[in-house]
């Protein structure tokens, strides 16, 4: 979740810093020895995980700067990509109303109120729907859309035909 919110230049910082991580690990436990049998010794042991500490607080920091910086920057834009937006449908004998047609690709939470006087529900063709809604219920359907355009219809048999279906764009 953390990783896929960063931006590409955080995801660059972070892999230099676990590029040095490694590569400080790798050197100091393959090179250093054949240079010095004794090591880390008993100097170089204290020397060996200072370095280690420290290298292990800079990666934790950097996740932690950068993941809180790239949040940040990402607010406003969360309300559309990671809340997701919502979509008012109201449903009666045999129509099929949306607050809205088009709506930013990603998620969308349809909010479907049947205001009519028989069961309903929304079902979106080749993919999700609701559970069939009892008369003055109301149900939330919260789906993952890519840009495209979706049918929109009620699935009890005989009500698409008669009116209940309708679009939606996600751009
Ligand atoms: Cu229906």
């Amino acid at each position: 979740m953390l990783l896929a919110a960063l931006s590409t230049g955080h995801k660059i910082g972070l892999a230099v810093v676990a590029l040095v991580f490694i590569s400080f690990a790798l050197t100091s436990s393959f090179l250093a020895p054949r240079r010095r049998p004794d090591f880390p010794g008993k100097n170089g042991l204290s020397v060996f995980i200072i370095a280690c500490v420290f290298l292990f607080a800079s990666m934790i920091s950097a996740v932690v700067i950068f993941g809180v910086e790239s949040q940040a920057k990402g607010a406003s834009a969360a309300v559309t990509t990671t809340a997701g937006v919502t979509v008012k449908a109201t449903e009666v004998e045999y129509k099929i109303t949306l607050s809205t047609h088009k709506v930013h690709h990603g998620v969308v939470t349809f909010v479907v109120k049947n205001a009519g006087k028989i069961p309903h529900n929304l079902t979106i063709q080749g993919g999700k729907h609701t559970t069939n809604i009892a008369p003055g219920k109301s149900v939330k359907l919260t789906v993952t859309l890519k840009k495209g355009s979706y049918t929109l219809y009620c699935s009890v048999p005989g009500h698409r035909q008669l009116g209940m279906v309708t679009k939606l764009t996600a751009t």
